[in-house]
């Protein structure tokens, strides 16, 4: 099948070449490049064709068969589906599939179930949670009482301190998933603590729901009461989140789901993006097929083939290793707050990750000492270990280069900066570097050159 329409952009190109001329360049970004940022991923032909249909026109404010609109033939079977496959593939009683994206459904579980001031629980921001999980820059730390816990120096969250905190605290509401962590969640400790202590316990698997629904991690669907997860990371669908409520939701609270439908609307979200529903149909239908395992086992295996590349070149990361789709790089060995010249140096070279926090970071969120990277993507376009390995070596290689440079006092950094990015196009390393990753792309096409 020829992708040429995805590069040509006809009818864009002709009413708005501004616009198309950007698009084409941020495909060539994502084509030629290795995208390692570990919550994206490549979605296929299919899904982009349902996201970007006429379905994004229809005003649809309610859920299938209790609208507010007219004109629902052909929506409300769409919706419907993508909640028939949602509970099918997680074995779940309950599927709300509105939510525009994370932050908004985890804000959605909270109306659910808690009022403002009430206690929660959650991993630490620099240990790996999510802003969303009670950080104080997040509405979720201002409106309610956040109780963070931690993970341990192996990088493992501390179950100990986990129960300690929520036996002294009774939290109303514990959370458990992470957007840099590394290990897999033990859902039935976290299920026997909140049970011991009344929480209601809130599995976010957004960055592990394609590897549950793979069969690469385990699942949280016996431990938990509800489970939010986005629809764009190794779940492989378009950008957006579902909330799910299990049996175990329903034992404690039979009112769950209601409760959870009425947050979402008419509580926080107004008309849902029915193209979005349809693009996580799609993916929900891709994901339960038998290619999907084959997918998320691989992802897993390139992931740790990665981490042995880096761990064999010297580098340290954080917990020594991983169980999933990502590691995360501490590069506290060269100095504090280096993440930036890590992932500025590699972004030079086509390999895109983030700066990240570590664990116990003692530099700012701004200028963290570690990057994370993974493999969902660079998965997704068939490339397997022995690629894994290659890019390995080019990372070690390209932080290499940089690990000398260090950050200076705040006001002197704008123009070390400005010097470093100069220092990085030109160094001769970086740019081999960047050609060796352009053929390696090239090798695996995936939405341009398949013709
Ligand atoms: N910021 C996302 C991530 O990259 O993991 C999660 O919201």
């Amino acid at each position: 099948m020829s992708m040429d329409w995805f590069y040509d952009l006809p009818n864009l190109a002709r009413a708005d070449p501004e616009i198309a001329g950007l698009i084409k360049k941020e495909l060539e970004r994502q084509e030629y490049g290795l995208q390692m940022i570990p919550s994206e991923n490549f979605i296929s032909p299919a899904l982009l064709e349902a996201l970007g249909s006429v379905l994004t026109n229809k005003y649809a404010e309610g859920y299938p068969r209790k609208r507010y609109y007219s004109g629902f033939d052909f929506v409300d079977p769409i919706e419907t589906i993508a909640i028939e496959r949602a509970k099918k593939a997680f074995g779940v009683p309950h599927a709300n599939v509105q939510p525009y994206s994370g932050s908004p459904a985890n804000l959605a579980i909270y109306l659910a179930i808690c009022k403002p001031g009430d206690k929660i629980m959650g991993l630490n921001l620099s240990d790996g949670g999510h802003l969303t999980h009670g950080w104080k820059t997040s509405i979720s730390g201002m409106l309610y009482q956040s109780v963070p816990y931690h993970v341990d120096e192996n990088g493992y969250i501390d179950m100990d301190e986990v129960k300690r905190l929520a036996h002294e605290q009774k939290p109303k509401l514990i959370w458990v998933g992470a957007t840099a962590y590394v290990r897999e969640f033990d859902f039935e400790a976290f299920g026997k603590i909140a049970d011991e202590v009344g929480a209601y316990l809130i599995a976010d698997m957004s960055h592990i729901s394609g590897l549950i629904l793979a069969g690469a991690h385990r699942s949280p669907v016996d431990h938990v009461h509800a489970i939010m997860t986005t629809t764009h990371k190794t779940l492989r669908g378009p950008r957006g989140a579902m909330i799910l409520v299990t049996r175990k939701g329903l034992e404690k609270d039979p009112e769950l789901a209601e409760k959870i439908d009425k947050a979402v609307f008419p509580g926080l979200q107004g008309g849902p993006h029915e193209n979005q529903i349809a693009a996580t149909a799609v993916a929900l239908g891709e994901a339960m097929r038998p290619e999907f395992r084959e997918y998320g086992a691989q992802v897993v295996k390139n992931a740790k083939a990665i981490a042995s590349a880096l761990i064999g070149r010297g580098l340290k990361l954080v917990s020594g290793g991983t169980d999933n789709h990502l590691v995360l790089v501490d590069l506290t060995p060269y100095g504090i707050g280096k993440g930036v010249f890590a992932s500025e140096a590699l972004e030079e070279a086509g390999v895109f990750v983030n700066k990240n926090t570590i664990p116990r970071d003692p530099a700012s969120p701004f200028y963290p000492s570690g990057v994370r990277m993974g493999t969902p993507t660079l998965t997704t376009r068939g490339m397997k270990e022995d690629e894994m390995r290659l890019i390995g070596d080019w990372i070690a290689d390209v932080i290499n280069e940089v690990k000398g440079y260090e950050l200076p006092e705040k006001e002197q950094r704008a123009e070390y900066l400005k010097k470093f990015r100069a220092d990085i196009r030109n160094n001769e390393k970086i740019r081999e570097t960047g050609q060796k990753v352009r053929e390696l792309c090239s090798r695996f096409p995936f939405y341009l050159g398949r013709g």
